[in-house]
């Protein structure tokens, strides 16, 4: 029996506001032993970022972010981590890839800093593409779309195809629905419903649903601390559609239910 192979992006975010864990570990060394404590727990990936990118979020200035995140990196390469850097700067990206990381986790797919794409292309670096209605500051005013996962599609699909125009190989790009990004309840599920369309783009698909505020409405009102079974619940069910890296918060639990998940889904 082959079991599908799945990935762990264990989310480490150093910034004052997220909406679930910020401001727990803003301080660097605090930071670093999170993340380390991730990767033991099963994360392949850890998924440093600076700047919430929660509805209605504020942007943070270059230096902050630079501030925040630097060292959090290289603490995290360092120790032999794999470290995806979640920005959409390009002044960061690039500091984050000479301090170590790999990856480039970038919420505007190349939209906000074109430039990022070269940059990607030159370093070698993978990335992670998602799609987001507009920007955080006013994604969640008035979320519309005639068929939502035709657009995020379409959108991906776009967005892959200037990536690979600017020279990023095929191979490296990530593609991600966005969960949360400028949808409502009902987008949400509709994307996780219909996932496969995204799957049949033919790149990797990354989900993100780890503690959103849709799994707090849909169980009745749940806080962020207690929106673990809806992050399990949609992480399974995205792995049996076919995604196959998942961003969490809580790494360990959704690590065994995944593997389990993984045993059992058909291939
Ligand atoms: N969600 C958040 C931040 N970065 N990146 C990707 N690729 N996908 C996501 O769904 C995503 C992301 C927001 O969550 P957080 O405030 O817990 O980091």
């Amino acid at each position: 029996m082959r079991e599908v192979p799945f990935t762990l992006m264990g989310v480490v975010n150093v910034t004052p506001d997220s909406f679930s864990d910020g401001g727990l570990f803003l301080e660097a060394g605090a930071a670093v032993e999170h993340g380390l404590r991730l990767a033991g727990e099963g994360a392949a990936i850890l998924d440093v970022g600076g700047e919430s990118t929660r509805p209605g979020a504020q942007p943070v200035s270059e230096e902050e972010e630079l501030q925040r995140v630097l060292p959090v990196v290289a603490g995290l390469a360092g120790a032999g981590a794999r470290v995806s850097i979640d920005t959409t700067k390009l002044a960061v990206a690039r500091a984050a890839l000479e301090a170590g990381a790999t990856i480039v986790n970038d919420v505007s797919a190349f939209r906000f800093a074109p430039e990022l794409a070269g940059l990607v292309a030159a370093s070698g670096a993978d990335c992670c593409l998602m799609h987001m209605l507009g920007e955080p500051r006013t994604m969640q005013a008035d979320p519309r779309y005639d068929d939502v996962v035709g657009e995020v599609r379409s959108f991906l699909e776009e967005r892959l195809a200037f990536a690979t125009g600017e020279g990023v190989p095929e191979e490296r790009v990530w593609l991600d629905p966005g969960i949360g990004f400028g949808k409502t309840v009902e987008h949400n599920l509709e994307l996780l419903r219909r996932l496969d369309e995204i799957v049949a783009i033919g790149r990797p698909v990354v989900v993100g649903t780890s503690r959103k505020s849709f799994l707090g409405k849909l169980a009745g009102g749940r806080p962020e601390a207690a929106r673990l079974p809806g992050t399990i619940a949609t992480n399974v069910l995205a792995l049996e559609r076919g995604a196959r890296i998942f961003r969490v918060h809580d790494v360990a639990p959704v690590a065994d239910a995944l593997a389990i998940a993984a045993a059992t889904v058909a291939r």
